[in-house]
């Protein structure tokens, strides 16, 4: 009942943040200054507008090569620590381990989780998300000066392929937010065993496949496999296998799952970009800024991470 009420209290205080506050004031700031974009961010543009999802090149987004350089860089310690940490379990047992795990999601190890780590642009992937190439193409789609919600590295940790799915692994929508857009970018190769991401072109708010589950704020996302293959075709099925340096963008309110790796790990950095509503009401923010390590960031860069 409580819990109930509660519910209740936080979908009104979304629908106000949505309609009156906070995303209404981030629509006036994007109408006033908006971005423009150049031909690879208007491709990706498009692409999210009609499928839900774009995949492009970091090195055709990112032209700054030191950026890119210093984001596959710490893609490659995050690599490094992660297996040094599993090496260590495994002598161990598991005892006394640094990694971050949350339970229900074993199989994932992230480099920041939720423990509220304070980072500064001195964080390379931090930067490329506040950066014009990305932060650009999420103001264009969302139509407003987005919040970055969420940034971290993922080492996904290859299962025996007899495993049962769980959690994202099962096809599921996210209930935080409807304006969603989050970047994945593949720190390595990923083939049909290393757990590649998976979307239904087209279940995006608006999109001809939506009304599969129609988003609800705080809606519980899971769908059976059999109800998905039953609603949609399987042309619509996208999987994401893909070359290092694949980065996707996806509105993630629409139907998603990704991250059964049975040969190999899956790498990638993430980022989810969401309207000022979804952090008001729904989401919780991964991590806290430090503002003597954010010089030189714009004023839509600061209002990202404020
Ligand atoms: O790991 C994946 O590929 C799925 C990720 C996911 O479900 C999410 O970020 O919402």
């Amino acid at each position: 009942m409580a819990k109930a009420v509660e519910n209740r209290g936080i979908v009104a205080t979304y629908a106000l943040h949505e309609h009156l506050l906070s995303n209404r004031a981030s629509r006036r700031l994007h109408e006033s200054d908006p971005p423009s974009l150049n031909d690879v961010q208007r491709s990706a543009l498009e692409a999210v507008d009609r499928e839900g999802y774009a995949t492009l090149r970091f090195d055709e987004l990112v032209t700054d090569e030191a950026l890119r350089d210093a984001v596959l860089a710490q893609g490659a310690d995050f690599v490094a620590s992660t297996e040094a940490g599993l090496r260590e379990e495994s002598r161990e047992d598991g005892q006394g381990s640094e990694l971050r795990r949350r339970p229900g999601k074993e199989f994932l190890v992230r480099a920041h989780s939720f423990d509220g780590v304070r980072l500064g642009l001195d964080h390379a992937w931090l930067r490329a998300c506040l950066s014009p190439y990305l932060l650009d193409v999420a103001r264009a789609y969302l139509r407003m000066w987005p919040k970055l919600s969420y940034v971290d590295l993922w080492y996904t940790v290859p299962q025996p392929p007899e495993a049962d799915r769980v959690a994202s692994q099962l096809w599921h929508y996210d209930f935080d937010d409807k304006h969603l857009l989050k970047a994945f970018l593949y720190l390595d190769d990923v083939d049909a065993e290393t757990g590649p991401f998976e979307y239904v072109a087209g279940s995006q708010p608006g999109g001809p496949h939506h009304d599969v589950r129609p988003w609800k704020p705080m809606g519980f996302g899971r769908v059976p496999e059999d109800e998905v293959k039953r609603a949609v075709p399987d042309e619509a099925i996208r999987t994401f296998t893909a070359p290092r340096g694949t980065i996707i963008f996806c509105n993630t309110s629409g139907l998603h799952r990704g991250g059964f790796a049975t040969s190999r790990a899956r790498v990638l950095a993430t980022a989810t970009y969401c309207s000022p509503a979804s952090l008001a009401a729904l989401s919780e923010r991964n991590y806290d800024v430090d503002p003597s390590r954010l010089s030189g960031l714009s004023r839509e860069g600061r209002y990202a991470v404020s």
